[in-house]
């Protein structure tokens, strides 16, 4: 096979994909290497299907270089939860992980899942261990594979909660490479003498062009973002009962400054499945992609830019080709909103579940807010289910009446659940950047609260204080936090200075627009006070923040991805 590639056309991670001998590289030898805290370079490719990325604390950059040291270098490791359903047992395993091993933080990402920062190279193993013995793992987590698959998370929202969930385990289960190469690094199972025995079905020796994101939705809840999934299925509710889902094919967030060629894109519904056809559709459709995305440019490898590239009625034949049957045609949804409900509600069986705010996803004790010791206490006395949010919430789910008074105990004891949160705040997400994502240009988790103080200053002299608002900020355009679709956008261009974006929609189905460039914080605050003080006073009854700012004027709307400008 190899004989027939031309490397040289390929980007270097086929090759590096292609020599790792499903997935294994040299791994063992790099985590044995004491020389560095790093691994070698292709290895950092291929670390990542495993769930594990090389990073090096940015805060202490510049100190090290002056010291002539190697960066301070240590791992991310993310956890596959489909659906971000763990029990209080794998909580307080990932607790105490993080204690031991990582930065004493739990990150809960924008896909449902766990990540632990700061994990040292000798640790690597001991934490991958532990997260087994917790019954969970970290295959497939990153890399050019099926990620965590994510689905509506709240089961006193849904009686078809447990079916969702359970299509999204499926899906999961069913994209997961099949090398034994985890087993064996990590877990110290058997030793393949032959390892190219290794197969896998479904990805190939190359596996995809780039990764590939999967979500389970359903109406009227958008809360996993459906549309900026590669695929996403739309669940069709018809007497009391599942009917099957919608096809949404071809959605993304990421982009590049200065190459207009990288853009987000909304998903695009292409048809109705059936509930036994799910793990069929999502297979051809992975293959379509495995088949014709691009290897060439890592830039331009998602699906949404293959279809793009080929149109939607090649993509649809292509599908067809791969399957037994045609898709039916789609049928009528409605979305009304992203983002969580907070608060406590009770489901229909009577059990109780509360969404509680998680500021960027970070769990840990601060200043008396100590959310990370409320949570373990949580987890020790609850017998429910701890959900992971795709807004890096968190719901305590499934608890009893009496469960329910302890808790909201608990919390009270531990400063959590202090006061009223404004409806902007409640609708904030910002992805990690500094101190670690190596990506960043700029702040996001550490910077977007203070700025959001500073906004409710300004909402509340126009009695907006409770105003729902979607507003997302990133450190750079890669997109973690979607915030292409938040109705008001910050992306990070560099120390201190801001894109802003308005007009998306609360129900995440549109992307906002650029409306100034390279902002700092009091340039930020000149631009929003204005329009926030027009949208008080003239707003329509019920008329949303982003769909004001399009009707206004402020910006005008982005109807295709390739139309969105930096
Ligand atoms: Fe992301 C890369 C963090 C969700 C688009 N993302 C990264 C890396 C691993 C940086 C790197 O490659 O070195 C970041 C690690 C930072 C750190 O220190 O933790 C990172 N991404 C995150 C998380 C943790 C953000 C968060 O604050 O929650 C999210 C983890 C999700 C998970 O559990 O799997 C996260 N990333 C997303 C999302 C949102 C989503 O999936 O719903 C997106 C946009 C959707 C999409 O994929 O189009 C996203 N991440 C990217 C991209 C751009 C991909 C592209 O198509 O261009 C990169 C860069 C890349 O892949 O080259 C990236
Ligand atoms: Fe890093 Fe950029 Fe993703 Fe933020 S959006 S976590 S800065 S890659």
């Amino acid at each position: 096979m190899s004989d027939t590639i031309n490397w040289n056309l390929l980007s270097e991670v086929e090759k590096i994909k292609y020599d790792s001998n499903y997935l294994r590289g040299t791994l063992v030898e790099s985590l044995a290497d004491p020389i560095t805290g790093s691994i070698a370079i292709g290895d950092t490719q291929i670390s990542k299907f495993h769930g594990i990325y090389q990073q090096s604390d940015r805060d202490l950059e510049k100190e090290r270089k002056r010291q002539k040291l190697e960066p301070a270098f240590s791992f991310l490791i993310r956890v596959r939860i489909p659906g971000g359903v763990v029990t209080p047992q794998q909580w307080l395993q990932m607790d105490i992980l993080s204690e031991q091993y990582a930065n004493h933080t739990l990150k809960l990402t924008t896909r449902q899942a766990f990540q632990l920062h700061g994990v040292i190279k000798k640790d690597l193993k001991k934490t991958i261990q532990g997260i087994n013995a917790g019954l969970m793992d970290t295959i497939a987590a990153c890399g050019d594979v099926n990620r965590n698959v994510m689905c509506h998370p709240n089961p006193a929202e849904s009686e078809l909660h447990a079916e969702v969930y359970e299509t999204a385990r499926l899906i999961s289960e069913h994209l997961l490479p099949s090398t034994t190469a985890y087993h064996e690094i990590w877990l110290d199972q058997k030793l393949i003498a032959d390892s190219k025995k290794d197969v896998e079905p479904i990805y190939g020796d190359r596996y995809l062009p780039r990764k590939f994101k999967i979500t389970v939705a359903i109406p009227p809840y958008n809360d996993s973002d459906v549309f900026s999934q590669d695929l996403g299925f739309i669940a069709i509710v018809e007497n009391n009962r599942i009917a099957g889902y919608n096809v949404a094919v071809g959605g993304g967030m990421g982009s590049t400054f200065g190459m207009p060629e990288a853009y987000p894109r909304l998903a695009e519904v292409i048809g109705f499945c059936y509930p036994e056809q799910v793990l069929d559709v999502a297979e051809k459709i992975v293959l379509v992609q495995r088949d014709n995305g691009n290897r060439q440019n890592r830039k331009r490898s998602r699906l949404k830019y293959t279809i793009d590239d080929h149109g939607i009625d090649w993509f649809k034949n292509e599908l067809h080709k791969n399957l037994d049957y045609e898709l039916q045609e789609a049928r009528p949804f409605n979305f009304t909103r992203n983002g969580d409900r907070l608060g406590w509600k009770k489901g229909t069986d009577s059990k109780w579940s509360l969404t509680l705010f998680v500021e960027g996803g970070r769990v840990a004790d601060r200043n008396g807010f100590n959310l990370k010791s409320a949570l373990r206490e949580v987890a020790q006395h609850i017998d429910g289910q701890f959900i992971l949010t795709g807004n890096q919430n968190l719901i305590i789910a499934n608890v009893s009446a009496d469960e329910k008074k302890q808790v909201s105990e608990i919390l009270k004891k531990n400063g959590v659940l202090p006061g009223e949160l404004s409806g902007l705040r409640q609708n904030s997400i910002a992805c990690v950047a500094l101190n670690t994502c190596g990506l960043a240009f700029a702040e996001a988790e550490r910077y977007l609260p203070s700025l959001v103080t500073k906004i409710e200053t300004i909402l509340g002299q126009h009695e907006l204080f409770k105003e729902e608002i979607v507003i997302r900020m990133t450190g750079c355009p890669n997109g973690c936090g979607r915030p292409y679709l938040a109705e008001i956008g910050f992306v990070g261009k560099s120390e201190g200075h801001y894109n802003l974006y308005l007009g998306g929609n609360f129900n995440g189905t549109r992307l906002n627009t650029l409306y100034k460039e390279t902002l700092t914080e009091d340039e930020i605050l000149a631009e929003l006070t204005p329009i926030i003080s027009d949208y008080a006073q003239n707003r329509i009854d019920g008329e949303k923040f982003g769909d004001f700012v399009i009707r206004k004027q402020y910006v005008k709307e982005t109807l295709k991805g390739s139309d969105f400008k930096h």
